[in-house]
């Protein structure tokens, strides 16, 4: 079964011919198999894997403890890019840690501390160096040039996992969106050569270097993706326009990878997306009608996971996925209690759903993987109002039905509302907003009962009767 992305339905290629979206360019994902992992094409920019596929390369992951934090937080951070490195196929072989006020803008760590990082890195025949941070393209350049070998960073080891991970073709456009925009100012062309011949359209102009012509046909390619992109994020709008049109609530599941979203949200609904024990297995947004006990009926939905220090450019190009986070009612913050440090886990997720704009979403706190874990006694203590479930074993899964019920119910109230008969746009509203049970002429007006959310019955206060307790 694939991840294909859903909506009700699934979202099949045919739909998305219909949208005018086109196929990905095969060659930009054809592993490259001649070269060290992809390299550069032709023209440049379109790397499509930073971690060798072929042999498990051997890294070197380097951290940074920046002035106010601590070694202990770099060194968890660290063990999050080895998963990430391991995800990718790779194999940490040293791990060098160095503290600093700031960031030095030629080589990221300081001169002397990059020579020692060459001298381990040679000791250990490792392949490449990894930095827990974003390298700028200058830093990389020169980092590479004293180490005499490739010098990466997270953001290049979450694109590479991610590239790996793309199966739909929403999710292979928004991963080389993402990939493009990270390598664009990492082109380097030929140079200051300059081409002296006239070309046709398409081909280098006179005294334009090659890397001009890169820089352009990669600018090209990205407003392409984008143009593609914002296709299929109009038809996910009227989707999620119908949605709410029916009153229905939306309840999305969130939370750090591998926490086992996927799998709860099969063990719930018929959905059958893939289930894998690795990071970022989920890429696309699939959505599952969920029937609740008292009747209520809601969409359920399930998403990439996060990561710490998710980057930049993942978010901007995966915002068509994350705008189903962005549009729920209620989160369902699904935290691995089996994980090493599942605090810092619920911290990063929630870092990210701040940068994303859903940081003040409701949200109820689930505890999952309850019959790995030996931490559940600290948990229950720490997080009193969580629930804890096992997706696997089926434990606590009515709890969290009865618990998701009542979050929804809170979300709305049940209110009288009585609307003079001239005023449509009221009547409208009522209708727009909120979920009408009954509706009937009265003296004065339109007589509605009608579940609301708090926000409209403050908008319509003027002609709420009573509201239900
Ligand atoms: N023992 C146990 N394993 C679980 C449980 N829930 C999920 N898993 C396992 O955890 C792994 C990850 O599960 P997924 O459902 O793919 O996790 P996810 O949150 O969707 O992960 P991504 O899509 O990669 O972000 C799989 O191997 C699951 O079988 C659970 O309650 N108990
Ligand atoms: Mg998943």
């Amino acid at each position: 079964m694939s991840d294909r992305g859903t909506i009700d339905e699934p979202v099949d290629d045919d739909l998305l011919d219909d949208l005018g979206f086109d196929p990905v360019d095969e060659e930009v994902f054809e592993p490259d198999d001649d070269s060290h992992r992809g390299g550069f094409g032709e023209f440049g920019g379109e790397r499509s894997a930073f971690i060798e596929r072929a042999f498990r390369e051997r890294i070197v992951l380097v951290g940074v403890t920046l002035h106010g934090s601590t070694d202990e937080v770099t060194d968890e951070s660290l063990d999050e890019l080895h998963r990430l490195i391991d995800t990718a196929g790779a194999d940490e072989v040293a791990r060098v840690i160095q503290r600093r006020d700031a960031p030095d803008p030629a080589t990221y760590i300081g001169k002397g501390k990059a020579e020692e990082v060459r001298r381990i890195a040679e000791v250990h025949d490792a392949d490449t160096v990894v930095f827990d941070d974003e390298l700028s393209p200058a830093q990389q350049v020169n980092l590479q040039k004293i180490f005499g070998r490739d010098a990466l960073d997270r953001t290049a080891v979450i694109l590479d996992i991610f590239a790996q991970n793309a199966h739909s073709q929403e999710g292979k456009a928004q991963v080389e969106l993402a990939m493009l925009q990270y390598n664009l100012p990492r082109l380097r062309g030929a140079g200051k050569r300059l081409s002296q011949q006239a070309g046709g359209i398409g081909t280098r102009g006179p005294g334009e270097t090659q890397l001009e012509v890169d820089r352009r046909r990669v600018v090209r390619r990205v407003h392409k993706l984008e143009a593609e992109l914002v296709d299929v994020a109009k038809h996910r709008f009227t989707q999620s326009k119908r949605r709410r049109r029916s009153a229905n609530r939306s309840v999305s599941l969130v939370g750090y990878t591998n926490a086992g979203k996927s799998t709860l949200l099969n063990r719930l609904t018929d959905a059958r997306v893939l289930v894998e024990n690795r990071l970022f297995a989920t890429l696309d947004a699939t959505t599952r009608r969920l029937d609740l006990p008292g009747g209520e009926m809601v969409f359920l939905s399930d998403t990439v996971g996060f990561v710490r220090k998710l980057p930049h450019q993942l978010v901007e190009a995966f915002k068509s996925t994350l705008d189903v986070v962005i549009d729920a009612d209620l989160l369902v913050h699904l935290v691995d209690a089996s994980a090493a440090e599942p605090d810092a886990q619920i911290a990063a997720v929630r870092s990210v759903l701040r940068d994303i704009g859903a940081g003040e979403r409701p949200e109820l706190l689930v505890f999952n993987k309850s019959d790995l874990s030996d931490e559940l006694p600290r948990l229950r203590r720490h997080h009193p109002d969580a629930v804890f479930i096992s997706a696997v074993t089926g434990e606590g899964i009515d709890e969290l039905l009865a618990r998701l019920a009542e979050g929804v119910r809170t979300l709305t109230q049940v209110c009288e509302l009585l609307v003079p008969f001239e005023r449509g746009d009221i009547m409208a509203a009522v209708h727009r907003e909120g979920q009408v049970l009954n509706e009937t002429p009265a003296e004065g007006g339109m007589r509605y009962t009608a579940r609301l959310e708090a926000a409209s019955i403050s908008r319509l206060s003027d002609f709420v009767v009573e509201v239900a307790s």
